[in-house]
């Protein structure tokens, strides 16, 4: 039995609309589980510390001792993290901060008229919360891709929640905090969940110990969909990151790709979750048949085979067929999918062509895997087709641009009229006065 459903699309003549209708996508429903974490964000906005710890140990199964992780078990985790996955999570940071650091912007200072100045300042977010997921979604690699852009960007202040865990003691995952201690965040909470999300973005008065947490400005990171729902729940008193849901690969490919590594990328991605959504858009029925051929083989082998297979076989899965290249370019358009590859004869002039997805991977040695950890590029991106409208995070992330506007007298002069004419045209001729009363003795 095959894995991937087939939608063909050749010969079908379907606006956008309907086109986007016909992929598949599963729904995520945040609206229950909005109704489900409002309870939990309302009572941690209330009671503070001692809420996050009942809901911890009615979600986690565990009440830390403490709410912040103390400096001695961040260095303790490193001390005995493995050495390669140090090296690698060395490598790693290195790799980010080359491309988070070449997207740092300089301030620009734009002379519209002799004397009249206008600066655009990009100023880092001043305090910023960053969650990392526990459970089957332990991973470092996010730690790295949500604290390096921010330090780029020179954000002074990093806390990190993640969930406290049964078997250590109710700290969060060792590597999550060694991760920490290698990337210099010292602000570490061990709170999961909904209940994490409303401590960073309410604070609290006293976390135990006498010490107290202040509110973030911003919360990124990726979680499940009660972590979605909270970022929601708190977005009117905090910034927050795009929405992150399950992971997503497409793959446009052609004849000429590896059906070898094209399989593997759709496992590999469909190995994070079973609504994790794999899709291929191909030109080549032969292709798909040797695609079929090699999941079969790729897909039992799998360590979380399970998880695979019924991500592939999910109504959010499966594959496209079209007739041809240029189809298949509006087909991924229209989808916007998190992580895009392109295997296809000529794959950079085809990945240039594309305008909607969180990141293009362009070629056969271009795996998402690579850019999951190594490639130096971020792995948190738009999920859901939101790359239509927003990127992935990054050092922008975490700036914010201000204008900063200095006209002198003269240069005044020059846009007096303009400015008394539009507001005029507005009804708001105090507006006007406020420029006119500088010309006048
Ligand atoms: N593919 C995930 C990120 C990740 N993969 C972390 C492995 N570790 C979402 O882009
Ligand atoms: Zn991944």
């Amino acid at each position: 039995m095959t894995y991937l459903s087939v939608t063909d699309l050749r010969g079908a003549a379907l606006s956008r609309a309907q086109l986007a209708a016909a992929l598949p996508r599963a729904d995520v429903d945040v609206e229950s589980a909005i109704a489900a974490v409002r309870p939990v964000v309302e009572d941690v906005a209330h009671r503070g510390a001692e809420a996050v710890l009942e809901a911890s140990e009615r979600f986690d199964g565990v009440r830390p001792a403490h709410l912040r992780v103390p400096e001695t078990a961040l260095a303790a985790a490193l001390a005995r993290l493995d050495p390669a996955i140090r090296a690698a999570l060395e490598d790693a940071i290195a790799r980010v901060r080359a491309v988070s650091e070449a997207d740092a912007r300089p301030d620009e200072r734009v002379e519209v008229v002799p004397g009249g100045i206008v600066t655009q300042r990009w100023i880092p977010v001043r305090r910023v919360g960053l969650y990392a997921p526990g459970g089957r979604a332990v991973l470092p690699s996010s730690v790295v891709m949500n604290v390096v852009p921010a330090q780029a960007a020179g954000v002074e202040q990093i806390v990190l929640a993640s969930p406290p865990q049964k078997e250590f003691d109710g700290l969060p995952h060792p590597t999550i905090l060694a991760a920490c201690a290698l990337l210099g965040v010292t602000e570490v909470i061990a709170a999961g969940g909904a209940q994490a999300i409303a401590l960073l973005a309410h604070g609290a008065e006293d976390l135990g110990g006498g010490t107290g947490l202040d509110p973030v400005d911003l919360v990124t990171g990726p979680g499940n969909v009660y972590v979605v729902a909270a970022k929601r729940l708190v977005s009117s008193r905090v910034g927050i990151d795009a929405e992150a849901g399950p992971t997503e690969i497409a793959i446009l490919a052609d004849a000429e790709a590896d059906a070898r590594f094209v399989a593997a990328d759709l496992i590999s991605q469909a190995e994070h979750d079973p609504l994790a959504a794999s899709i291929l858009v191909t030109d080549s029925e032969e292709l798909l048949g040797r695609v079929e051929e090699q999941l079969a083989i790729q897909v039992p082998q799998a360590e979380h085979a399970a998880r695979v297979e019924e991500a592939l076989r999910g109504v959010q899965s499966g594959a496209i067929l079209v007739e041809d290249v240029e189809r298949g370019l509006e087909v991924v358009d229209v989808y916007g999918a998190e992580h895009l590859e392109i295997q296809t004869a000529d794959a950079s002039a085809v990945a240039a062509r594309v305008s909607n997805a969180g990141a293009v991977f362009v070629g056969p040695h271009s795996p998402v895997s690579l850019g999951d950890y190594a490639a130096g590029s971020n792995h948190v991106l738009p999920t859901g087709g939101t790359s239509r409208s927003t990127g992935g995070l990054g050092t922008q992330t975490f700036l914010r641009g201000i204008h900063v506007v200095e006209y002198d007298r003269e240069a005044l002069a020059g846009a007096r009229a303009t400015a008394t004419t539009l507001a005029a045209a507005e009804g708001l001729p105090s507006h006007g006065r406020a420029v006119d009363i500088r010309f006048e003795r």
